[in-house]
């Protein structure tokens, strides 16, 4: 593969992996405002950058299960209305480090910023396929009925040279309210090219394996995408199954994440004067489901403080409440008292009263994936 022509990238970012590019921010620069600079954005690719030069010939292609398969240009998505949505998107293999310490995993290793919040901006997807006839609400029964699947024009060694590919169900996609955008705008810029420039498919609430960058083709499918990253990846495993006993198609692909937070103004372990601490991290979930609660220990996990949530400053965070941003994360903060060397945990409950597991041996999986276990860094009192 070619990746003599990657972008710039910020060098305060700390690289998991060079080719294909992998790399997150530091955990300070992650928690510092609401909405993830781009610069600070984590990059998750499988391959190297495309490079599209001629904006103005780029074009999607629809096809598949339709009547009439068309072409979009720039300008016709342009023309559809433009939403900006705020939503967070996180890879699965988030803290796949820790995992890692527990039994070996496969995977690019992450520490806890594989994840950031954007305001993308684009069309809703439901509008395109109006486009071609397919109605907004299109009721579909089961996971197993028809999905839109998104084709990258990347290449990537996994798909044996193919392209990177994803879907998800039809009713999602013809869903207005679940806000699946074709994405042009990220923080009111246009794409860059590790984001996905020209265009590419933001799925908020869902792993960010299915929100396709490089947007190549769109295809209404009578089923499940069958590519390499829906039916050989990104599923999760019970602790048990291992590369000799595997069998893929036991598993549905992985879509919606579930409830995660971490700690962000501290590392793994960090030298602390006995006193006040500030705590804050970043707490999310998946499906749109807010954050009902941010607990805070600083006992290894015996008693706990609640933590103060907010997405704008200064405001109050209300899970589910009329201004707050339902696809988006929410910041915590806590000054807590640590006056002897301890470990500090934190732990996230959402608006369906999903609470993250206490150990990551519980939820060991082969491929490393949603580590949502506590979060725990050390706090060591100098004396
Ligand atoms: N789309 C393409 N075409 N190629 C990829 O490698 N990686 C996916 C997804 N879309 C990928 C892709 C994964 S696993 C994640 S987590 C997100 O993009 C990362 O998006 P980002 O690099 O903009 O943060
Ligand atoms: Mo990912």
């Amino acid at each position: 593969s070619d990746y003599s022509q990657e972008p710039p990238r910020h060098p305060s970012l700390s690289i998991n992996a060079k080719e294909p590019f992998n790399a997150e921010p530091r955990r300070k620069d992650l928690v510092a405002s609401y909405v993830t600079p781009v610069d600070f954005f984590y990059k998750r690719n499988h391959g190297p950058i495309p490079v599209v030069d001629d904006v103005e010939s780029y074009h999607v292609a629809l096809d598949g299960l339709i009547d009439s398969p068309r072409k979009l240009f720039m300008k016709d998505i342009r023309m559809l209305p433009k939403y900006t949505v705020i939503a967070t998107l996180q890879c699965a293999g988030n803290r796949r480090t820790a995992m890692s310490k527990v039994r070996t995993v496969k995977g690019v290793g992450w520490d806890v910023s594989a994840i950031g919040n954007a305001v993308w901006g684009g069309a809703k997807l439901a509008d395109v396929l109006e486009l071609i006839g397919i109605p907004k609400l299109t009721h579909v029964t089961r996971f197993g009925g028809k999905h839109v699947e998104f084709v990258s024009i990347d290449k990537c060694k996994e798909e044996n040279g193919g392209p990177y590919k994803a879907s998800i169900p039809l009713s999602q996609a013809t869903n207005p309210d679940a806000d699946v955008l074709l994405a042009y705008e990220m923080n009111g810029e246009v794409l860059n090219r590790d984001h996905g420039y020209p265009l590419r498919v933001i799925v908020p609430g869902v792993i960010g394996a299915r929100s396709v960058k490089w947007l190549d083709y769109i295809s209404i499918t009578a089923e499940v995408c069958q590519g390499f990253f829906m039916q050989k990846d990104y599923k999760m495993f019970p602790p048990n199954v291992n590369w000799d006993n595997i069998d893929w198609s036991t598993r549905r692909p992985q879509m919606d994440f579930p409830v995660q937070s971490a700690i962000c103004s501290l590392e793994d372990v960090n030298m602390i004067k006995p006193g006040k601490v500030m705590v804050s991290g970043y707490a999310a979930s998946g499906g749109g489901r807010g954050i009902e609660r941010v607990d805070i220990s600083v006992d290894g996990g015996k008693t706990w403080v609640e933590a103060k949530r907010y997405q704008k400053p200064g405001i109050e965070y209300i899970a589910d409440g009329f201004d707050s941003d339902k696809w988006a994360w929410v910041l915590f903060e806590a000054i807590v008292d640590v006056p002897r060397s301890t470990e500090i945990v934190v732990k996230a409950v959402d608006i369906a009263g999903n609470v993250q597991p206490e150990g990551v041996e519980t939820i060991w999986n082969l491929r490393g994936i949603l580590n949502t276990s506590w979060h725990r860094v050390q706090a060591r009192c100098m004396e």
